[in-house]
């Protein structure tokens, strides 16, 4: 049959970028490019490593186990040495903030003039069944003559630059955004390249699926027993479906690509709910406004919210625009207790 000759115009992550950064004009020093291709081959690091892990847990390859047992680092934790390693190498970040450390990391010496906030390997407890898992990061620059302090990080998630993450999966999905929208990238092994494969996603304005770890209810909170309630037993007959996989990033992409609503809400045992601010709730309500969709604690946008603490949580509700909006109706029309 027709013998198909290969794309020759690929479009890389990183002649992405430098598209992206050409637009800034003469402001861009290229900083912010230097940066994300840092955190670019990171991914690709991290990738190998969990697909190796992937593997070896579960067929049970001998070199699951070294000689000495302390040398195999577990996947996280190594994942988190990789990025503090290549953000600090890049020269670019002042501050970085990841959830496998408890203190902020400020950068000594002619650091640059961003701060980095990431959770290494999301949802890792997974691993070992096989479910996607993810690095997720958000960039700040640092405030205005700061050398870099852990005040350039307790900032609300919109003075955000960029965010994204990246989906260790079948495939390994990067998706990005700088501000202009969301981009999705597929990495090809056989050239060591992200290419664009999803350039400009958008949510649809309204789903079918809703995403909620319903073994909590037991302890939800009224409104949000009642959005779920509409839902389930809808006027219209036609329930949603539900789809949780546990692993964040995986929930989002797929309520980025095919729409409806993620929520790890508040509730009675977890006042502030589960989910990270800001290397987890803040770069994925980036993500999710950047595609045209809503990110919610239920009463007030994610991204005007300003953490307290780095590792402080917040509850989200993010997703499509009309089925974020069903959710805030369900807290504004709420008349009892807070
Ligand atoms: P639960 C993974 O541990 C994680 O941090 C997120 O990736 C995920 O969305 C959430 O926790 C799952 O939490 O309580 O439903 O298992």
């Amino acid at each position: 049959e027709e013998y198909e000759s290969p794309p020759t115009d690929l479009i890389t992550l990183t002649r992405h970028i430098l598209s992206q950064q050409y637009a800034l004009g003469e402001t861009a020093t290229g900083d912010l490019t230097m940066l994300l291709i840092g955190i670019q081959v990171t991914s690709k690091y991290i990738a190998s490593n969990v697909r190796k892990a992937r593997l070896i847990n579960l067929v049970g390859l001998a070199g699951a186990t070294n000689t000495t047992g302390d040398d195999q680092k577990k996947l996280d934790v190594l994942s988190n040495d990789i990025m503090v390693n290549a953000l600090r190498a890049s020269g670019k970040v002042a501050v970085m903030v990841s959830e496998e450390v408890e203190e902020a990391i400020i950068v000594k010496g002619d650091s640059g003039t961003y701060c980095v906030v990431f959770d290494p390997l999301d949802g890792s407890s997974n691993i070992d069944a096989g479910v996607n898992v993810g690095t997720i990061f958000g960039v700040y620059k640092v405030l205005p003559g700061s050398k870099g302090k852990v005040e350039d990080v307790l900032r609300p998630g919109k003075d955000m630059v960029a965010a994204g993450y990246t989906m260790y999966g079948s495939s390994c999905n990067l998706v990005l955004s700088t501000g202009n929208g969301v981009d999705g990238f597929t990495l090809d092994e056989s050239l060591g390249e992200f290419i664009l494969t999803h350039p400009a996603i958008k949510i649809p304005p309204r789903g079918k699926i809703y995403s909620f770890n319903e073994g909590n209810s037991l302890h939800f909170n009224p409104p949000t027993l009642k959005y779920l309630e509409s839902i389930k037993y809808p006027a219209n007959g036609k329930p949603y479906s539900a789809r949780y996989i546990g692993s964040m990033v995986a929930d989002v992409h797929r309520t980025l690509l095919y729409g409806g609503i993620f929520g790890y809400p508040d509730d009675k045992k977890s006042k502030d709910g589960k989910l990270r601010m800001l290397y987890e709730a803040f770069p994925m309500s980036f993500l999710t406004e950047q595609a045209g969709g809503l990110a919610t604690t239920g009463t007030r946008r994610i991204l005007d919210v300003t953490p307290k603490d780095i590792h402080g949580r917040c509850p989200l509700f993010l997703g499509s625009k009309e089925d974020v909006e069903d959710l805030m109706k369900c807290y504004a029309e709420y008349e009892g207790p807070k």
